[in-house]
This record gives structure tokens, C-alpha cells and sequence, in this order.
């Protein structure tokens, strides 16, 4: 019988050469993407705290524009001849004077609550007003703003922004006694 040897072959030089030029997993693009990822997470994240800080600052803070206070002494707002309250702008008198674009913030100063309402014959309390003559017959010339704040308790603001020159009445429709003169120029 004849004898068997087995001898190793070494790996063929052939072999060899496949074996190091089998290519090797493409990793590199991987973490490639993922700083981009993360790139544009934080840009994102950048711009809305942006916009939210741009919102924010945007957002008024306390009175702005023109001030008016609307004031009474200690809540009371009686009728004529009592001249316990009123409008008064920042100077002390109850007209104001602007010019067009301008905002006026009414500011509720007294101890109950107030309107500041124009002289419109559809706003609440109008025909009242005549008899205590804070209204010109009629109310304000056709074409000019139409403004009113609704209830103002003690404390609340109300801004209106004038476009349209002209004289303009108001008055407190919870106290139609109460009145005020704005000119616009
Ligand atoms: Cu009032």
C-alpha cells in the first residue's frame, strides 16, 4: 500500500494577492452623514430661538404709544357739576395733540372701571352723552376712526392708532359725562 503524506500546501501566491486586495468595508461615509445630521439639528435649533427671540422682543412690553390716563378720585365718577374724573393727557389737559400714524395708549389710572369710546352714534351710551354735551351733535365728521375699548377696569390698557387727521370726541360709555378731545394734524 502506498504510503500517503499530506503535506501543507502554502497558499498560493494567487491567493494571496485576492486575499489582500478584497476590498475593505466602506465605512468612512458614515460618520460623514452623521455630523451633518447633527449640523443641522443645531442650525435648526438656532433658528428657532431666533425667531422666538425676535417674537419675543416684538411682543410689547407696558405701555406704548401716546399716553392718556383715564382717571377718577378713588373710584368715584359722579355726574356734573362733580368733576372727579376724566381724561387727561401726559401734560394735564383733557385734549391731545398728534399727527397721523400716531398710537394713543389709554391707561385706566381710577378706581372703577372706564371706556375710552369715539363719538359714534352706533357706540354704546352715544345718545346719553348729548345731554352732558361730551359729544358734538351728530358725533365726529363721517371718514374718521371709529374706536372703543370696551370696559377698562382699573389698571387695563387700550391703544388706538390714528391714520386719519381730524377732531375727535370721546368719551366713558359707564360714564358719558366723562370726555376727551384728540387732534389729529
Ligand atoms: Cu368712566
Amino acid at each position: 500500500m502506498p504510503k500517503t503524506t499530506f503535506i501543507a500546501k502554502p497558499p498560493s501566491a494567487t491567493r494571496l494577492t485576492e486575499m489582500e486586495q478584497s476590498p475593505k468595508p466602506a465605512e468612512a461615509p458614515k460618520p460623514k452623514s452623521r455630523n451633518m445630521l447633527l449640523a443641522m439639528i443645531i442650525v435648526a435649533i438656532l433658528v428657532v430661538v431666533g425667531v422666538g427671540i425676535y417674537i419675543y422682543t416684538m411682543k410689547p412690553t407696558g405701555v406704548t404709544g401716546t399716553p392718556v390716563s383715564i382717571w377718577d378720585t378713588s373710584g368715584s365718577c359722579l355726574p356734573p357739576p362733580s368733576t372727579n374724573c376724566g381724561f387727561k393727557n401726559s401734560t394735564g389737559g383733557a385734549i391731545l395733540r398728534i399727527t397721523t400714524g400716531t398710537i394713543v395708549t389709554w391707561t385706566n389710572t381710577g378706581g372703577t372701571s372706564h371706556t375710552a369710546t369715539a363719538c359714534v352714534s352706533s357706540n354704546p351710551q352715544f345718545s346719553s352723552t348729548a345731554q352732558y354735551g361730551s359729544c358734538p351733535s351728530g358725533g365726529n365728521a363721517a371718514g374718521l376712526d371709529n374706536f372703543d375699548s370696551g370696559t377698562l377696569s382699573g389698571g387695563a390698557t387700550f391703544s388706538h392708532t390714528f391714520n386719519t387727521a381730524g377732531n375727535y370726541s370721546y368719551y366713558c360709555s359707564l360714564h358719558p359725562w366723562m370726555h376727551g378731545t384728540i387732534i389729529v394734524s
